[in-house]
C-alpha cells in the first residue's frame, strides 16, 4: 500500500445506504473547515432515485440518490472515496462492486460482523488493484481540514474541541474507533494538532494495517510525528515492529497497545472488537509493547503516561526546528439545527398547522385525549370513536348507538342511486379503488344524501320560530327552495322508507326529547297532502333527530349546538356510511370482471 495521502480539501466521496445524520456530519465538517464543494458528491440507495435534501452550512443543497454503485460512479467520475454503511450481510458485496469500479481508489466500511472469509477477499482484491479498505468494523478516518469518513470524531463540538478543522503535524492510527476520539482530543492538547487519523477497525483481519498507515504517514511530508494505539490480539503491531527494525521509518512513532490488564483476568477474555482478545503470549499487549519499544517507537510505561509521550515528543521536533508553527484559524459557526434549538429552548418558531382532535406522539395515538387502549378496553365502538373526533367528547351510550345506526342504515342503497352508479362506472372504466369510491362521493349534494345539514338548518330555524308546517312549507315555496329532507324519488306514503321508520322507532324509545322530529314528522303531513312521495327521508329524519340529539343530551352548549350546524357536520354520517357501500360496489364489479360500461342509445332522447 504505502504511498501517500489518501484524502484532500477536494475528495468526494459516494455514499452508500443513505443515512441521515453521518452524511450531515460530513457535509457540517466540509463547512467548518471552508471547503468550497461538499464531499459527499453522491448518496446510493439501492432501488431509489433521486435527490436528498441537506444542508452546507446555512444553505440546503441537494445530492443526488442513486439507484446503484454502477450509477454513482459514472455520474460522479471524481469521487474516488466510497462510504459504505451497509449492514454486515450486504457490506462485502457493495464493497467488492465498488472496489471493482474503475473510479474509486478508498472503500470505508463501517459494518461490524463482516464475515472474515469475505473480508480476505476484499483485501486480496485491494491489494492486487491498488486500492485501500479501511475498516471493517470502524468509524473511518480524517484528514483535519480537509476530509472526514462519517461519523469519525463524533460531533462538531468535538472536532472544534480537538481542533480538527483545520491540519496539524501528527498521524494517527488506531485499531478502535471510540479510542480515536479520545486520542483526537489527547493530541490536540499537547501537540499542533492532528493531519490525519485513520481507524482501521477491530476485526481479526482488517482492510489496511496500522503499518499500512504508519508507511503512508511517513511519505506525508506534512506529518512530523506518528501516534499509534494497538490492542492485544493479533499480530498486526508486529509489521510496524518490522517496519520500524528495518528502518523503513524516519519520524517519530509514539505507540502504545492497551489491553495489558488482560493479564489480571485467569482465562482468556475477549474485549470489545473481534480481534481484541488475549491469545498467546506473543499477541499480549505487554510483548507488543515490548517488541516496539525494542525496534524503536517510544513506548510509554502505561497509557497514562501516553500523553507526555506524544507532549515530549512533539517539543522535541519544536526544539528542533522540525515543526513549523500553525496559523491558528476560528472557524465558521454551524448553524444549529431548528428542531434541536427548540428542544433545547433557544429559539421558538411559529406552527403552521393547528390541531385540535388528535395526538399521535406519544406512546399511543390519543382520540381527544383518550388513549387507543382505553378505547378498546372500554369497549367502545365507531359511534364513540366518531363523537371523540367530530365532537371531540365522549357522548352517552344511546347517541353513540344512534351515530352507529345511520352508519349502518344508510351504508347502501342499492345500485341505482346517483353514488352507486358512478361509482360502478367508474370501476368497470378500470380506474382504481379510490378514484370509484371518489366518484361516487361526488354525486353526494343537495339532492342525494346531502341534505342532512340543510335538513337540519331549515328544520331548526322554522321550529326554533314556531312556524306552522303551513307557513315552513308555503315560505320555502315562495323562495323556490325545496324542504330538504322532503321527497324521494321511489318512496312514498304508501312504501314508507323502513330506514326513516327505525330510526324514529329508536329515538322515541331512547332520546329525552324528539321535539325536532315531530316538527318534521308535521311538515311531512302536510307535504304528503300535496303529493304522495313528500315524505320525510332519511336524511330529514336524520337530520330532525341530531338536533334532537345535541339540544336533549344535554352535553352540547347552545353556541355549540349553533356552530354543528352552521359548519355543517351531517353530511358528513352520510359520506362516511356510504362509502362502504361504495368500496362494496368497487369490489363487487371487480369481482364480476364487468366490461367498460356504454349507456345504451335507446335511452338517450336525442333532440334538437
Ligand atoms: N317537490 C329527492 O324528487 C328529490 C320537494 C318538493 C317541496 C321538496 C326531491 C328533493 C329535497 C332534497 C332531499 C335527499 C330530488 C333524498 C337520498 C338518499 C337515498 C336516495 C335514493 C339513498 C326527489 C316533483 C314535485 C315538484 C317539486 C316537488 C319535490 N321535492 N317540494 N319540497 N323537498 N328533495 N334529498 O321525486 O309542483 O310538480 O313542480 O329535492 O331531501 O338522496 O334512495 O334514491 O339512500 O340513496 O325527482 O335515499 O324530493 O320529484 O323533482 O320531479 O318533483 O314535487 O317541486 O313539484 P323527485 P321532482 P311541481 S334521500
Amino acid at each position: 500500500m504505502a504511498t501517500g495521502q489518501l484524502f484532500s480539501r477536494t475528495t468526494q466521496a459516494l455514499f452508500y445506504n443513505y443515512k441521515q445524520l453521518p452524511v450531515q456530519r460530513m457535509l457540517d465538517f466540509d463547512f467548518l473547515c471552508g471547503r468550497e464543494t461538499p464531499s459527499v458528491a453522491g448518496i446510493i440507495n439501492p432501488g431509489s432515485e433521486g435527490f436528498q435534501k441537506l444542508f452546507f452550512g446555512q444553505e440546503e443543497i441537494a445530492i443526488p440518490v442513486h439507484a446503484s454503485i454502477e450509477a454513482a460512479c459514472a455520474a460522479h467520475p471524481t469521487a474516488d472515496v466510497f462510504i459504505n454503511f451497509a449492514s454486515f450481510r450486504s457490506a462485502a458485496a457493495s464493497s467488492m462492486a465498488a472496489l471493482k469500479q474503475p473510479t474509486i481508489k478508498v472503500v470505508a466500511i463501517i459494518a461490524e460482523g463482516v464475515p472474515e472469509s469475505d473480508t480476505k477477499h476484499l483485501i486480496a482484491y485491494a491489494r492486487a488493484n491498488n486500492k485501500v479498505v479501511i475498516g471493517p468494523a470502524t468509524v473511518g478516518g480524517i484528514q483535519a481540514g480537509a476530509f472526514k469518513i462519517g461519523d469519525t470524531a463524533g460531533t462538531i463540538d468535538n472536532i472544534i474541541q480537538c481542533k480538527l478543522y483545520r491540519p496539524g503535524s501528527v498521524g494517527f492510527v488506531s485499531k478502535s474507533g471510540g479510542m480515536s476520539n479520545e486520542m483526537y482530543n489527547t493530541v490536540a492538547r499537547v501537540t499542533d494538532g492532528i493531519y490525519e487519523g485513520i481507524a482501521i477497525g477491530g476485526d481479526v483481519f482488517p482492510g489496511s494495517t496500522l503499518s499500512d498507515h504508519i508507511l503512508r504517514f511517513n511519505n506525508i511530508p506534512q506529518i512530523k510525528m506518528m501516534v499509534v494505539l494497538g490492542e492485544l490480539g493479533g499480530r498486526d503491531e508486529y509489521s510496524l515492529v518490522e517496519a520500524l527494525k528495518q528502518g523503513k521509518v524516519n519520524k517519530p512513532v509514539v505507540a502504545w497497545v492497551s489491553g495489558t490488564c488482560a493479564r489480571l483476568f485467569k482465562s482468556e477474555v475477549q474485549f470489545g472488537h473481534a480481534g481484541a482478545k488475549s491469545g498467546g503470549e506473543m499477541e499480549s499487549a505487554q510483548a507488543k509493547n515490548q517488541a516496539l519499544m525494542d525496534a524503536g517507537a517510544i513506548v510509554p510505561t502505561s497509557f497514562e503516561a501516553l500523553e507526555s509521550a506524544i507532549k515530549e515528543t512533539f517539543e522535541k521536533l519544536v526544539e528542533e526546528g522540525k515543526v513549523s508553527s500553525i496559523k491558528e484559524v476560528t472557524p465558521p459557526q454551524i448553524p444549529e439545527d431548528l428542531s434541536s434549538a427548540i428542544k433545547s429552548g433557544k429559539v421558538r418558531a411559529p406552527t403552521h398547522i393547528i390541531s385540535t382532535i388528535s395526538d399521535d406522539r406519544g406512546e399511543e395515538p390519543c382520540y381527544a385525549g383518550v388513549p387507543m387502549s382505553s378505547i378498546i378496553e372500554q369497549g367502545l365502538g365507531v359511534g364513540d370513536v366518531i363523537s371523540l373526533l367530530w365532537f371531540k367528547r365522549s357522548l352517552p351510550r344511546y347517541c353513540t348507538k344512534f351515530i352507529e345506526i345511520c352508519i349502518m342504515l344508510c351504508a347502501d342503497h342499492g345500485p341505482c342511486v346517483s353514488g352507486a352508479h358512478n361509482t360502478i362506472v367508474t370501476a368497470r372504466a378500470g380506474k382504481d379503488l379510490v378514484s370509484s369510491l371518489v366518484s361516487g362521493l361526488l354525486t353526494i349534494g343537495p339532492r342525494f344524501g346531502g341534505a342532512i345539514d340543510d335538513a337540519a338548518r331549515y328544520f331548526k330555524d322554522a321550529c326554533d320560530r314556531n312556524l306552522t308546517p303551513y307557513e315552513f312549507v308555503e315560505g320555502m315555496k315562495k323562495k323556490g327552495i325545496r324542504v330538504p329532507g322532503i321527497g324521494h324519488r321511489i318512496k312514498s306514503r304508501d312504501n314508507r322508507d323502513k330506514r326513516v321508520e327505525l330510526l324514529q322507532k329508536f329515538a322515541r324509545s331512547n332520546f329525552p326529547s324528539v321535539k325536532y322530529m315531530e316538527y318534521a314528522v308535521t311538515v311531512e303531513s302536510y307535504t304528503l297532502s300535496k303529493a304522495n312521495n313528500l315524505v320525510l327521508n332519511v336524511d330529514g329524519a336524520i337530520g330532525s333527530l341530531f338536533l334532537d340529539l345535541l339540544a336533549g343530551s344535554g352535553i352540547f352548549s347552545k353556541q355549540e349546538i349553533d356552530e354543528i350546524v352552521l359548519i355543517g357536520y351531517l353530511n358528513g354520517l352520510f359520506v362516511l356510511a356510504r362509502s362502504i357501500g361504495l368500496i362494496g360496489h368497487t369490489f363487487d364489479q371487480k369481482r364480476l370482471k364487468q366490461p367498460l360500461y356504454r349507456h345504451p342509445w335507446e335511452d338517450v332522447l336525442y333532440t334538437q
